[in-house]
């Protein structure tokens, strides 16, 4: 039988790097190109295909990166170009592609565009960004559209007698996306990234772009989806890249229109809503996290059921805005490694493309911060301000950042139980996480037994059986409140997987009795067979998987 090669981003699985936090060349307590360079044989080893590498360009860093100021030029804390060239050339000669970072919903307010366009409406760059007029009715902002990092998304320009839009915040101006003189600009920009031989890209809140501020349509707004075919036709087409825009509001029935292969758009989106399924109505992020896995597996297994045949999944726990997985959905403590790998399984397993962030290879944890002076995350110290405001108490707005807020990924990768694990010779620019000395890379690397072990062996299963990548999905016991269970289907082989999401022995129901125990394929702890019967009994957080031929 001979089956279509697939993409080589359908096989592969991802690694994103926060470069801030991941590994300090010089020792002015930012991570860097360089460091990445020095810490490539750890991702080899691993075995991913890719890197999506958060943003590096030129940036006065407000958002760490997220907001841009030269999209030619790399953030001088960062390196070089010549450090990047570097990179894209010794990755690949490990067999790993970079994958940049695309932030065009917004520059940063010290970009020469913005900075042109502040100075009159006389010049093409003025057109660049969304104006409007003050509101004749108060004399304020044309509406009362709140910034997501805090205060009002509109800010006056006395020089052009004017307000522009921010929708993150003032530090960066949203890009007007209908104005074609900047698509061209921007399309221009992201092929000669792509000249370079990048593995394409990871598009930033790309929801946002073909928003209508006059009626308030932000996010996926009428423009959007025209905006992305034209920068597929412009940039994507006829390349062999990857592409996953982020959009925080992509359902599984609006999925297909931008991952349908005659969509002619991008080739995944990252979407958000098995994460702010756990998050308070009111409070959003801040408040308690409201996890609960019937939901949970019901939105995975509806995300995989509206992509099972045309379309492609992106897979993911964590990323640089999300908690630790092993803190949020696990154990920090007696099983933080065995949730880890856990977790872990159960992610990889479902069809779609796999992404690991930076620590998750360790069980790195949450950061636990004791006083405001530690939080570094524009998020965080715009919503501190917003809080207190409405009476919000420091410790317990400093509970709920720790629970949920931004810096919990962005503590620095612990490498080594040495002085602020190895990260950097000089001072971090945010706090490293107290306990490196016990969870760090070497420590965890030297355990065959090691959460670093795991995900080679799951990485390399993926290489060895198809029905990973090609088997179709669907759940079992969806209801059951302890175990994430599925099984994946391709000709006649049955790949089980199971996975306990508790901390106690639980006992789970099988639909049908099982005469055939199977070969086991991976486990995180000893086990070596399926149970016949009709019920599994899997100890703390114990997870396999089982493949029956
Ligand atoms: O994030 C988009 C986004 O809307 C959320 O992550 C946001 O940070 C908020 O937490 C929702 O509560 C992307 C980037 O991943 C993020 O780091 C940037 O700050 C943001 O866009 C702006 O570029
Ligand atoms: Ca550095």
């Amino acid at each position: 039988m001979t089956q279509a090669l697939q993409p080589w981003w359908k096989t592969a699985t991802g690694y994103q790097i926060y470069p801030r936090s991941f590994c300090d060349s010089n020792g002015d307590g930012i991570g860097d190109l360089q460091g990445i360079i020095s810490k490539l044989d750890h991702l080899r080893d691993l075995g991913v295909g890719f890197v999506w590498l958060s943003p590096v360009y030129a940036s006065p860093m407000r958002d760490n990166g997220y907001d841009i100021s030269d999209y030619r030029d790399i953030a001088p804390e960062f390196g070089t170009l010549e450090d990047f060239d570097q990179l894209v050339a010794q990755a690949q000669d490990k067999g790993i592609r970079i994958v940049m970072d695309l932030v065009v919903n917004h520059c940063s307010s010290d970009h020469d565009w913005f900075l042109k366009a502040c100075e009159t409406r006389d010049c093409p760059e003025h057109a660049y960004f969304y104006w409007r007029d003050q509101s004749p009715e108060t004399n304020g902002p044309p509406d009362d559209q709140r910034a997501c990092f805090g205060g009002s998304a509109w800010t006056w320009v006395e020089a052009v007698g004017r307000y522009y839009y921010g929708h993150f915040g003032p530090g960066q101006p949203d890009l007007n996306w209908h104005n074609p003189a900047l698509r061209h600009e921007v399309f221009d920009m992201m092929n000669w990234w792509l000249d370079k031989g990048i593995g394409g890209f990871r598009i930033d809140v790309i929801e946002l772009i073909g928003k209508d501020l006059d009626t308030r349509i932000y996010a996926e707004g009428p423009d959007m989806h025209r905006f992305i075919q034209d920068m597929h036709q412009a940039c994507f087409a006829g390349r062999d890249i990857m592409t996953v825009g982020e959009s925080w509001s992509a359902k599984p029935d609006t999925a297909l229109l931008y991952c349908g292969d005659s969509r002619h758009e991008v080739d995944m989106v990252f979407n958000f809503n098995h994460i702010d399924a756990a998050w308070d109505q009111d409070k959003g992020r801040f408040g308690p996290n409201l996890f609960d896995l019937p939901t949970h597996k019901r939105i995975l297994a509806s995300w995989q059921d509206a992509l099972a045949n045309d379309g492609w999944n992106s897979l993911y726990l964590s990323n640089h805005d999300l908690p630790r997985p092993v803190s949020h959905y696990g154990c920090e403590g007696p099983y933080r490694v065995r949730s880890a790998k856990m977790l872990a399984m159960t992610m990889h397993l479902m069809k779609g493309t796999p992404f690991i962030y930076q620590g998750e290879e360790i069980g790195m944890t949450n950061a636990h911060f004791t006083e405001i002076g530690q939080f570094r995350d524009i998020e965080t110290l715009g919503q501190l301000k917003e809080q207190s405001a409405r009476g919000v108490s420091q410790q317990e707005f400093i509970a709920g950042a720790n629970t949920n807020g931004r810096d919990n990924g962005r503590t620095p990768v612990q490498w080594d139980g040495t002085k602020h694990a190895g990260f950097t010779t000089g001072q971090p620019w945010i706090d490293v996480n107290t306990n490196y000395v016990d969870i760090n890379v070497e420590e965890d690397r030297s355990d065959p037994n090691g959460v670093f072990a795991f995900y080679q062996n799951l990485i390399a299963l993926r290489g060895e059986l198809d029905i990973i990548t090609k088997g179709s999905f669907a759940l079992i016991g969806g209801d059951d409140p302890n175990v994430f269970a599925y099984e994946r289907a391709l000709d006649d082989q049955r790949l089980l997987v199971f996975g306990n999401f508790t901390d106690k022995t639980v006992h789970f129901q099988m639909p049908e009795t099982r005469t055939t125990q199977g070969k086991i394929v991976l486990s995180n702890l000893y086990r070596d067979a399926l149970p016949s019967g009709d019920h599994v009994t899997l100890a703390p957080f114990e997870a396999f998987a089982c493949l029956l031929e």
